[in-house]
Parts: structure tokens; C-alpha cells; sequence
């Protein structure tokens, strides 16, 4: 039972590292970029320009939502000035 777990875990932790703009913000592992996670490394971050970014509008923004907002120049891009 607990190599079960172990592997689910793994796997998933495989899944996000996949995509390394996003788990440099995702504190939390959830594989989301919340408001507060982006204001760690953008504190100008406002919400309405958050809610922008959030197209679904599910309060959290996702690779896609994440990688549009980079590219429309909304967000910085987090491994920039890494
Ligand atoms: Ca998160
Ligand atoms: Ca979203």
C-alpha cells in the first residue's frame, strides 16, 4: 500500500517538474499559480490584473493561462531574471 502512494506521489511530482515555469511559483505543489504565490516574486501583482490573466476565472492560473499572460507581457516571466 504504501509503494502505491509512493508511486502516485512520484509521478505526480514528475508531471509538474515538467514544467518548471510554473513549479518555481507553485509554493504549494498544487500545480497552480495562485494570487499570493505570484505576489512572492511580483509583489505589483493586483488582483484585477490577476483576474485578466485568470481566463476560467477558477481563481488559480494554469500553464496556459500563465504561459499567455508571459507572452502578452502581463507577467514576467518568472526564470527571466533568474
Ligand atoms: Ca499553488
Ligand atoms: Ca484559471
Amino acid at each position: 500500500m504504501k509503494n502505491v502512494i509512493l508511486v502516485a506521489a512520484l509521478a505526480t511530482s514528475f508531471a509538474f517538474s515538467a514544467n518548471a515555469m510554473n513549479a518555481e511559483v507553485d509554493t504549494d505543489g498544487d500545480g497552480m499559480a495562485s494570487l499570493v504565490e505570484l505576489q512572492v516574486s511580483q509583489p505589483d501583482l493586483t488582483d484585477v490584473v490577476f483576474n485578466e490573466i485568470d481566463t476560467d476565472g477558477d481563481g488559480f492560473l494554469n500553464d496556459d493561462e500563465m504561459a499567455a499572460a508571459i507572452e502578452a507581457g502581463t507577467l514576467m516571466d518568472p526564470e527571466a531574471d533568474a
